[in-house]
C-alpha cells in the first residue's frame, strides 16, 4: 500500500465511547490463536459483558488443547463455512492487523471496515480497521487493552465465571505471560512488570495458568520436540540453528501442527546461539517457519538478529525477536534458503560469519 502506516490513529477514550454506545460487538483475532489472542478476546469479552453489551467472540481455530479449556465459554467458531450470525455495531480485531491472518473473515471485515477497530502490538499490519490502537512497545496485546478497560471503568477483578478463575485480570495475564515466554523476553520492561503486579493483585492466579497452559502437553508434543532437536543443524559458528519437521514426523508421532509452540525456543539455551528457526511441513509443499532471536546482551547494542526483517524477506513478519513466514517447497529446500538468510543477517548485525 502506498502511504499506509500501521499505527494508532485514534485514542483510548474515543474507542471506549464507541464501545459503550454499541449494543452488539463481535471480537475476533488471528487464525490459530495463541495465548495472547485468546487472552485478549477473553478479557475484552468479559469486560463488555460486565457493561451488558452483547458480545460474540469469533475464535478462528484450531485452538491448542491447553488453551481450549480457557475458551470453553467463548463460543468457538470456524469460518468458513460459518460466518458471524447477526450483524454487529462494532467489530474488534485483537492481536493482529494482517489480512494474511484473517483470511476466513476477510469478506465480512471488508464489508464493514468503518465499524472495525484494531487493537494490536505488532509492528506490521494492513488497513483492516478504520480505527486502530497499535502499541509496538507493548509486550502483549492484552497490555494494550488495559488502558481501554480502565477507560471503560470495569475493574480487572470482574469477569469471573462459575469456576471462579476467569477474571479479566487472569485473561490479561495469560496474554502477557505467553507472549513474553513467561516474563523472559526483551519486550517485557518496567511497564509490563508493573502490569504483572497489578494483575496478580487483582486475583490472576499465575500458578493455575502455568498448570493449565504450560504443564499440560500431550506426550506427542515432547516426542515431536525430540525429533526437532534430532534434526538440529548449527551454523555460523554455533550462532544459528535450524530444525525441521516433515509430514512423516507428524504421521509417525500422531502430533498436531498446533502443538509445536515453544519448540523453536529450545536451542536458545545454547550460549553461542543468536537465532533459531523451526521449519515444519504438515502438508505437501507447504512449509511454515518460526523464527526466534536473542536480545543483545548489552543494552542498546545492535548485535542481534532482527527476525522480523529476516521473515519479511520471505513475505512474513512479526516482532524483532519472534517472527514467522510461510514457504512453498520441501523443508530441505527451504532450510538452505533460510540458512543463507541467517548468515547474511548475522553478518549485517556485526557478527563474524
Ligand atoms: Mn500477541
Amino acid at each position: 500500500m502506498n502511504d499506509f502506516t500501521y499505527e494508532t490513529n485514534t485514542d483510548v477514550d474515543a474507542i471506549a465511547r464507541s464501545l459503550r454506545e454499541a449494543g452488539r460487538v463481535l471480537i475476533t483475532s488471528h487464525e490459530k490463536p495463541d495465548g495472547d489472542a485468546i487472552g485478549s478476546c477473553a478479557a475484552l469479552a468479559r469486560c463488555l459483558r460486565e457493561l451488558d453489551i452483547e458480545v460474540e467472540v469469533w475464535i478462528q481455530g484450531p485452538v491448542t488443547p491447553n488453551l481450549a479449556g480457557l475458551v470453553e465459554d467463548l463460543e468457538v467458531r470456524h469460518a468458513p463455512p460459518d460466518q458471524p450470525s447477526g450483524d454487529a455495531d462494532l467489530v474488534v480485531v485483537v492481536d493482529t492487523g494482517a489480512w494474511s491472518q484473517l483470511a476466513p473473515l476477510e469478506d465480512y471485515l471488508r464489508a464493514r471496515r468503518d465499524r472495525v477497530i484494531g487493537i494490536d502490538h505488532h509492528r506490521r499490519g494492513d488497513d483492516v480497521a478504520a480505527r486502530r490502537l497499535v502499541d509496538p512497545t507493548a509486550a502483549s496485546c492484552t497490555q494494550v487493552l488495559v488502558p481501554l478497560i480502565d477507560a471503560l471503568g470495569v475493574p480487572l477483578e470482574a469477569g469471573a465465571d462459575r469456576r471462579g478463575w476467569h477474571s479479566i485480570a487472569e485473561a490479561l495475564l495469560l496474554g502477557l505471560a505467553t507472549d513474553t515466554g513467561w516474563f523472559r523476553f526483551e519486550s517485557l520492561g518496567a511497564e509490563g512488570f508493573a502490569l504483572c503486579s497489578r494483575l496478580v493483585a487483582a486475583g490472576a492466579d499465575k500458578n493455575h495458568l502455568i498448570r493449565v497452559v504450560e504443564d499440560s502437553d500431550r506426550p506427542e508434543r515432547i516426542l515431536m520436540s525430540a525429533r526437532a532437536l534430532g534434526s538440529i543443524r548449527f551454523g555460523d559458528a554455533g550462532r544459528s540453528a535450524t530444525m525441521v519437521l516433515d509430514e512423516s514426523d507428524f504421521a509417525e508421532v500422531g502430533a498436531r501442527p498446533e502443538e509445536l509452540s515453544g519448540i523453536v525456543n529450545q536451542p536458545m539455551s545454547v550460549g553461542s546461539l543468536e537465532v533459531s528457526v523451526l521449519l515444519t511441513q504438515s502438508e505437501p509443499g507447504r512449509v511454515k517457519g518460526s523464527f526466534r532471536s536473542k536480545a543483545p546482551s548489552e543494552p542498546g547494542s545492535t548485535r542481534y538478529v532482527d527476525v522480523n526483517q529476516v521473515a519479511a524477506g520471505f513475505g512474513g513478519g512479526g516482532h524483532i525477536h519472534a517472527a514467522g513466514a510461510r514457504f512453498e517447497g520441501s523443508v530441505a529446500e527451504v532450510r538452505e534458503l533460510v540458512a543463507a538468510a541467517l548468515t547474511r543477517a548475522l553478518g549485517e548485525a556485526g557478527f563474524e560469519v
